[in-house]
């Protein structure tokens, strides 16, 4: 069976970012199972002749219309993939999507009919919105870092920057290459539209959301900057935590540092 790949660098390009990083959250530790999920904003790789390529599936509904989408196309992880495989095989273990002229329902165009994930919606609403904000962004990464999953266990962390604060001050990088911190969403249902729309919100003001109790839910540029940005939290957390695990709580970076840097690299208040 020929891929969409074939004979389209750009395109295969993109879809091996997405197995790397795939293969990235496997060996981190999370993406246990099928846990979480990927979706990247493809339409500017396609080309006429994927336009006319023929549905592999009828239409199914969103369940929401998203306007922006309008001849939109996406390359989604499928339902009850595992990362690990993903990482492999993206085409056997994700597919490419094409919007409907509705904008409310889907088909799958190639490479074969692997159902998207069940946070398609979810995925698709935050894609819609990216796109009305007229910025670049381009891919969705929602996984589960342990150390940053473990620190929403606890109700201080969970009021509003305290977390981006206590992450940004254990090494300068942090707010380097995280700039817009960390917004928090309380627990809610996993795939449910509940979870969609704080995660909307919470992205109006920062690039990075946590679930509480979940997950992270990351957009970037690409899926490598999504994932970048996870990644240095991530560190950011493993630091606070070995200095707990040796029995005291780090000093931080000072204010005066913090300040120094933010001027120095010329980042947002
Ligand atoms: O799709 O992680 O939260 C797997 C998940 C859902
Ligand atoms: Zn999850």
């Amino acid at each position: 069976m020929k891929s969409i790949l074939e004979g389209r660098p750009a395109l295969a390009h993109e879809i091996n970012q997405v197995a790397e990083v795939a293969g990235y959250l496997w060996q981190k530790g999370w993406a246990e199972r099928n846990g979480g999920n990927i979706t990247i904003n493809v339409t500017e790789f396609v080309d006429d002749e994927i336009r006319q390529l023929p549905a592999l599936t009828e239409p199914k509904s969103i369940g929401a219309t998203l306007p922006h989408l309008k001849g939109c196309y996406f390359y989604c992880k499928g339902t009850g993939k595992r990362m690990r495989d993903l990482a492999r095989w993206p085409m056997a273990n994700g597919s490419i999507i094409r919007i409907c002229d509705d904008c409310a329902s889907y088909v799958i165009i190639a490479d074969q009919t692997v159902v998207p994930t069940s946070e398609v919606a979810a995925h698709l609403s935050v894609h819609n919105w990216l796109i009305s904000q007229g910025g670049a962004k381009k891919a969705t990464v929602h996984t589960h870092p342990i150390d940053l999953v473990a620190m929403t266990h606890n109700k201080r962390f969970l009021e509003k920057d305290a977390m981006t604060h206590l992450l940004w001050s254990m090494i300068p990088e942090t707010k380097a290459f995280c700039p817009r911190g960390v917004g928090i969403v309380p627990y809610k249902m996993p795939s449910s539209v509940d979870l969609a729309e704080a995660t909307l919100a919470e992205l109006d003001d920062y690039d990075v959301v946590m679930w509480e109790k979940h997950g992270v839910f990351a957009v970037g540029d690409d899926v490598m900057d999504a994932f970048d940005q996870i990644d240095v939290l991530s560190k950011a957390a493993q630091i606070y935590l070995n200095a707990r695990t040796m029995g005291f709580e780090p000093e931080g970076m000072t204010d005066e540092q913090m300040h120094e840097m933010t001027v120095a690299f010329g980042l947002p208040k």
